[in-house]
């Protein structure tokens, strides 16, 4: 346990004896059986992939550890990336615990605020960039490019060798692929690696099956859906406002080869989804998160019954990441009382027996 990515699947990874051995608790996260959006569904077995386990936080470390290591051993002293926020929180913590300078892009304005303490709390420099994700990448790649500073975004093919070892911890725990995947969609890193990982798997005789790739955008952001780069992307789930994906091909491949589906959700489906995960399920991810199980309610409320199906939903961040959201979402603001039981008792009324009507008191 807690052995990190790098040594536990060493094997399937583009190490050598030169590769430094780094990690800082990456992998292993929890697959998680769902206790109600399975039997509201209909759906025989559901689980969660918790990537918001992970030391940032999100599914992004599996593919940074590769990514930093492989610069350690390449010579760099400063890794860089573009970035709605988790890539740079995973960035920022890799390059810290390698010793290498950290710089980091992000869209003004539009990155939660956690992500954004995270990447200054592990002493990265943060560049706020007066433009959209896609303008971030593009000055990142040309700025890589004229200078010796390695390029940590899943354009980086390190990261999507990092970030396919998911697919192996899932057929590991559940002894097989899932039927189905439902996963959120942004620059296309992570649905391109899934793939990967579950091919080379069902490849060297680990799996017997291959599952359907199912993934989800957000539909003021749906580059892929649409089949033509969005200029200006908008949703709600800032992870995944991306209107150009770096990964597009590879996001193709996914879905064409695995005969599975891009489909599209809307904020409002993804709020619904993000509330319903946190309530009922006790998980509480990130927005972006969240797309990939709208997409699931989507899908099968449109009539794709999936009874007898094992179906896993990745969770790739934390719900920490956007605090403010939450807040803003609350169905039950917190309230106010004074240190008084009798206060406090009345406020809650009939909520908690006993405690109504001024009934026993020791
Ligand atoms: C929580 O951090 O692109 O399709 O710069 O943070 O692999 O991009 C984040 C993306 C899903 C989409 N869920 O994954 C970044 C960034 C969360 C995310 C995605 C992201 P990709």
């Amino acid at each position: 346990m807690g052995e990190g990515v790098l040594k536990r699947y060493a094997r399937y990874l583009p190490l050598t004896p030169d590769t430094p051995a780094l990690s800082i608790g990456e992998g292993e996260t929890p697959l998680v059986r769902s206790r109600h959006l399975a039997g509201e569904l209909g759906i025989d077995e559901l689980y969660f992939k918790l990537e918001g386990c992970n030391p940032t936080a999100s599914f992004k470390d599996r593919g940074m550890v590769v990514a930093v290591a492989k610069a350690m051993e390449r010579g760099y002293g400063t890794i860089m990336c573009a970035s709605t926020g988790n890539t740079s929180a995973s960035a920022a913590a890799y390059g810290a615990a390698a010793g290498l300078e950290t710089v980091v892009l992000v869209p003004q304005g539009n990155v939660a605020e956690g992500k954004l303490s995270q990447a200054v709390a592990y002493g990265a420099r943060v560049i706020n960039l007066r433009g959209n994700f896609d303008d971030a990448l593009r000055v990142a790649r040309e700025l890589a490019e004229a200078r010796s500073v390695c390029l940590v975004n899943s354009v980086n093919p390190d990261r999507i060798e990092g970030q396919k070892t998911a697919a192996f911890e899932i057929v590991d725990v559940l002894g097989d692929a899932p039927d189905l995947l439902f996963i959120p969609v942004g620059n296309a890193g992570n649905i391109t690696a899934y793939w990967k990982g579950f091919r080379e798997y069902h490849d060297g005789g680990n799996a017997a099956r291959l599952p359907r790739m199912m993934g989800f955008q957000a539909e003021g952001a749906a580059p892929i859906v649409a089949g033509k780069p969005v200029e200006h992307p908008q949703t709600i789930a800032s992870a995944i406002r991306i209107g150009n994906p770096a990964n597009w091909e590879g996001a193709l491949t996914a879905r064409d080869e695995s005969e599975g589906d891009i489909g599209t959700v809307s904020d409002a489906e993804i709020l619904d989804a993000y509330k319903l995960m946190a309530r009922r399920e006790g998980i509480f991810c990130e927005a972006a998160s969240a797309a990939g199980v709208a997409g699931l309610i989507k899908h099968v409320r449109a009539g794709n019954g999936l009874a007898g199906r094992t179906v896993v939903c990745v969770i790739t961040g934390h719900g920490l990441k956007d605090p403010g959201l939450a807040r803003e979402l609350a169905d039950h603001p917190p309230e106010e009382a004074p240190a008084d039981v009798e206060a406090v008792a009345r406020l809650l009324g009939e909520a908690v027996p006993g405690t109504s009507g001024g009934g026993h008191r020791s």
